[in-house]
């Protein structure tokens, strides 16, 4: 019988097959089960986070899995970000989702006709086709593109990989560090609960009671096809989530016209752009170009997010709310994600460290982190972001706990992930409490970070 790894086309995978693979009959069948998956979600451009849930093309999603696919082959890495990144607008957004024409409007709600990006976000530079979404998602793919890069200097010079890319990376950064910039301290806001990547979070709680929901009859769900409803949001979220994207559009996707009822900075979204700000530094000095600023932004960025959003009490950060402009009572997984900024004041990370390792999220073994605080009122075992683990979080502390030294605790979370996600089928989460798989299984990410961890043992490719 093939090899999965036999059916990735040749043209595409020059140096795949030179690579080494791990040896261990275990981690064998872990990485034979990852690539399975992602050629299986590949769609010939790009690669969709879950065949049945999730039929499109995701953006945090597609950075991730770019970090994956290097190992598999960087041609199609290049690709899966270069698809993405073709459908930028001309004021700089990625788009949280890019369609594919080819799959029906009702396989996916909000679909292209909800949107609307060609026609009501003409004014705000969105593309003629494809149609995409409006809103953002993490910026992850500076990181992306460098660590693409990284797999394969000879082949992504020889190709102007990062030549390419690295105009359309700055353009989004700018966009996020100027018409996002609406608390106007320097920290990118996000607009909509999706935009941070983490729908549900008990941290929107407060600021979405102020938006009222769309009422129910007037959309329909098709996420409650695929998924089971204890696991997803619940409608009154969805209610919202609709309302809070119409009136988005309705302002013509303009950042300064809407009404953003929804504003908040959020830590997780905040680092990302610190370390992609960090990385288009890397990519400048490879490209042999002069710094236009990054690392002095990556240095005024990391000052603005320790002084906006730690919470030295609480030993680990918090979203602001900017209707209230007040730090947000609740304690998520995207507090701890910072602990990948690599100047961070050393005792902020010391916090950090023991936050995260304390009865709140016990990260002293190898389960995976909770997306809330165990401990906390609104902790739920399997909704969705309301306490269940994810493979993208677990990778970005792991990532952290490497970068600030803590090699034994990151070296956990590497074989608490690997365990995970094959023991799981790649589930998209799982029950933090019992490790249960929750939410689509054959999740695009989940294999792609599996297999970066397998390939990139230490998990920190500079
Ligand atoms: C809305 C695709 C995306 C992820 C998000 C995750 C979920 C979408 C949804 O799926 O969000 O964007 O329909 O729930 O929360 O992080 O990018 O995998």
């Amino acid at each position: 019988m093939k090899s999965p790894l036999d059916l990735l086309d040749s043209a595409d995978t020059p140096a795949l097959l030179d690579r080494p693979a791990p040896t261990a009959p275990a981690d064998l069948t872990l990485r034979r089960g990852a690539a399975r998956v992602l050629i299986g979600n590949w769609t010939g451009t790009s690669t969709v986070p879950s065949r049945t849930l999730y039929p499109h093309q995701w953006s945090w999603d597609s950075a991730f899995v770019a970090i994956g696919l290097r190992h598999l082959s960087v041609r199609r890495a290049q690709r899966e970000l270069e698809s993405l990144l073709s459908a930028q607008w001309a004021d700089g957004r990625v788009p949280h989702i890019v369609f594919n024409p080819a799959v029906p409007h009702d396989a996916y709600f909000p679909s292209p006709d909800f949107w609307r990006s060609s026609s009501a976000g003409r004014v705000a530079g969105a593309p003629r086709v494809p149609e995409t979404s409006g809103i953002v998602q993490p910026p992850v793919h500076a990181l992306a593109a460098w660590l693409v890069h990284r797999a394969d200097p000879a082949e992504s010079r020889r190709r102007g990989f990062l030549a390419r890319v690295r105009p359309r990376l700055a353009a989004w950064h700018d966009y996020l560090l100027t018409r996002r910039d609406l608390g106007g301290k320097g920290l990118a806001a996000v607009v909509h609960p999706w935009e941070p990547g983490m729908d549900n979070s008990p941290c929107w709680d407060e600021a979405l009671r102020r938006v009222d929901p769309a009422p129910a009859g007037a959309f329909r769900r098709a996420d409650l096809d695929h998924g089971h409803p204890a696991d997803r949001p619940t409608d009154l979220d969805y209610g919202r989530y609709v309302r809070l994207a119409a009136d988005y559009r309705d302002a013509g996707y303009d950042d300064a016209a809407a009404p953003h009822r929804f504003a908040v900075e959020d830590p997780c979204f905040n680092a990302l752009l610190i370390v992609g700000e960090l990385a288009l530094a890397d990519i400048c000095r490879e490209l042999g170009v002069p710094d236009p600023g990054h690392t002095a932004r990556a240095a005024r960025l990391t000052e603005a997010l320790v002084d906006r959003l730690w919470d030295a009490e609480a030993g680990l950060f918090r979203v602001r709310d900017l209707h209230t402009g007040a730090p947000v009572d609740e304690k998520g997984v995207s507090g701890l994600v910072p602990l990948l900024v690599p100047h961070l004041p050393a005792d902020v990370v010391r916090r950090l460290h023991a936050t995260l390792t304390g009865p709140d999220f016990r990260a002293t073994g190898t389960d995976l982190v909770p997306s809330y605080a165990l401990t906390g009122h609104a902790f739920d075992p399997t909704r969705y972001w309301r306490g269940p683990a994810w493979f993208n979080t677990a990778w970005l502390i792991q990532r952290g706990l490497t970068t600030h030294g803590h090699h034994e605790d990151a070296a956990r979370l590497r074989a608490g992930l690997l365990d995970q996600a094959g023991g799981s089928g790649f589930a998209e989460y799982v029950d933090p409490l019992t490790g249960e798989a929750r939410g689509a299984r054959d999740f695009s990410w989940t294999a792609a970070l599996a297999l970066d961890l397998l390939c990139d043992p230490k998990g920190a490719t500079p």
